[in-house]
Formats: C-alpha cells, structure tokens, sequence
C-alpha cells in the first residue's frame, strides 16, 4: 500500500514546525505550502514543498491532483488581531481560500473523502460582558457561538460550511478544532489575540522586559503546542463513527494572565513583567469565554492533554526554551 500523503497549508507557521515531524511519525507523508519559502528544517521532512498563496488555487489543483491526499491540514489563516485590522484580507484568507479548498478536495462519491482538519478557535463564542463571561465559566461547544469579531466570525462560518459540506457525497469529511491561546516554545505567533502568553514567556526566557497587552485578571483557556498537535492528529486519525460533532473544544488550562506571570517567575525570578493593556485587544478577550468544555472531546476522540499551567513551564517550556536560546546565544 502507498504511503498516505497529507497536504498542510500555512506549514511554516506556528503548528506546522511540530505538526509535519507528528505526521510522519504516523507514516504520513507531507506536502507542504506557505506563503513564504519554508526553513530547510521544514523543506527536508516533506515530500514535496510550494511557495505560493491560500489562493492560488491553480496551484493548489496541481498539487492536489498530483498527490491525493488522504489529509488535508489547513493551517494557513489571519489570526484575529490582524483580521481586526484587515477584514477584507481575513475574509479572503480565512473564508474564501478554506471554501475554495475544501472544493478541489472534492473525490468522486464512490471514493473515501479526505480527511479535511481546520483549526478553529475559541473566537467562535461571543460572551456580551465580563460579567456574563465569569458566570458562563467553562462552555460547551453549543453555546455562546455569536463571535464579536472578524475573525471568529470567518472561523465559524467555516466550520458551519465544512459541516455542511460533509453530508454532500464525494466533499470532504470535514473536522475542526476550536484551539484556545497555543504556546509553543519552538516559535512565536503573530497577529494573534492570546499572544500575550507566550510572548510573556518567550522574553522571560530572554532576560527581555515584557508589557503584557490585557489586563491582569483578563482570563482564557491555553494550551501548549504539542497537546494540540496530539489533538489534531487523534481528531484526523479517528474513526467516523465516533464523531459526534464537527468542531471541538480541547483546552489545557484556564489561567488568568496574573497567573501565568506568577508561573513564570517561579522559573525566571528576574523576569520584567509588566501590564499596559491595549483596548481593541481587552475587548476581544473580554468576549473571549474564559475556559471551554472539552467533555466530548475527551469521550469521542480521547483526547487527553498532558500540560496544565505548571507542567506547560517545567516539563515543555522552560527545558525546550533553555535549549533553543542557548543555542541562538551561541550562534
Ligand atoms: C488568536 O489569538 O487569534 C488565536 C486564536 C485564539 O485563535 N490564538
């Protein structure tokens, strides 16, 4: 039997530097797409890599259509400070590029579909006040799904879209993740809400001064990058029978920002970390639930984090930052 392939777009972001070592593990091999060129520790794992855009769908055809791919990991997307800030291009990135995919995704009705992986976020939910949000605590995947921004509004209209789509013969088995604020230790995200963590983080490792952007008590769910990498493949690798929704939760933990100093300064007790919130930011996170019920994830999928705040530092972060500034430090 032929080796799976599994296409992975935006793979030189954040989730695709882990995301593409996991697959193959799995024996998955990997075509790999980004806007930019992608490091040559990413260009060595894969089967085949392209520069080109979301939108290029020529050139998304040809790939395609070369290698048909039983996954697809569709990972390139405006996270939701910069759609804020340019919703025309969050729409075409994030709606029209996810729409135009799951189209040359399409197989004849009599073939298995692809398996088609979207990670959605927690920007779906939309809670009015801060006081509505405290009182709301951990929420389900069915509640509060009227999102106060852009972004979130691109991400659940994909995911109703991909739901949909799934009940045509021949369109992709459409699934989709609602990942909370990830931290990784391998990289920085950009343009994102919940940057503030591992930015925080990231500069404590440094010796850097750090201003976080919310406010202290600004609380949300988080996760570390490789318990979602572990979600992402258990989802893609589950059996369909199991699935009794479309788009999860999954969380690691729930932590105020306050908290996630405190944490970081039992490791660093040098750290500069200071608070000078940004408004259009507050108010995303503000609507933002502050944890997510991750019930059903657990029970259809076994879905099964390893990091809550304390382990995320001591067994991931700290020991895999240490590694990766000292060797920036020694060139
Ligand atoms: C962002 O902040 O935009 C992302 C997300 C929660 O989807 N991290």
């Amino acid at each position: 039997m032929s080796q799976p392939i599994a296409l992975v777009t935006g793979a030189g972001g954040e989730m695709g530097h882990l995301l593409i070592p996991a697959l193959r593990e799995q024996g998955v091999g990997v075509i790999a797409l980004d806007l930019v060129e992608l490091d040559e520790s990413i260009r060595e794992q894969c089967v085949e890599t392209v520069t080109a855009s979301i939108l290029e769908t020529d050139v998304l055809a040809d790939l395609i259509g070369r290698h048909t791919p039983t996954y697809v990991f569709h990972l390139a997307a405006v996270l939701s400070r910069k759609a804020e800030i340019e919703p025309d291009l969050a729409h075409r990135v994030n709606v029209d590029g996810t729409y135009e995919l799951l189209k040359l995704c399409r197989r004849a009705p009599e073939q298995t579909p692809v398996r088609f992986m979207f990670p959605s976020s927690i920007a779906v939910y939309g809670l009015p006040n801060p006081t509505v949000k405290q009182e709301a605590g951990a929420v389900k995947e069915t509640e509060w799904t009227v999102p106060s921004g852009v972004y979130g509004c691109n991400k659940l209209y994909c995911e109703l879209l991909g739901a949909h789509l799934t009940r045509t013969p021949g369109m992709p088995d459409f699934r989709s993740i609602r990942f909370p604020g990830l931290i990784s230790a391998e990289t920085l995200p950009a343009g994102g809400t919940t940057d503030y963590a591992p930015e925080m983080i990231h500069a404590a490792a440094q010796g850097r001064s750090y201003k976080c952007f919310v406010l202290r008590d600004a609380k949300l769910p988080f996760m570390t990058m490789p318990d979602g990498i572990d979600a992402l493949v258990r989802l893609a690798l589950a059996d369909p029978g199991r699935l009794s929704r479309r788009a999860y939760n999954v969380r690691g933990f729930a932590s105020k920002a306050s908290d996630i100093r405190s944490e970081v300064l039992k490791h660093y007790p040098e750290a500069d970390i200071g608070f000078d919130p940004d408004p259009a930011r507050q108010v995303l996170v503000d609507s933002w639930p502050e944890d997510v019920d991750d019930t059903l994830a657990q029970k259809d999928w076994g879905f099964s984090p390893k990091h809550g705040l304390s382990q995320a530092l001591s067994d991931y972060l700290v020991p895999a930052m240490k590694k990766r500034y000292a060797a920036v430090a020694g060139g």
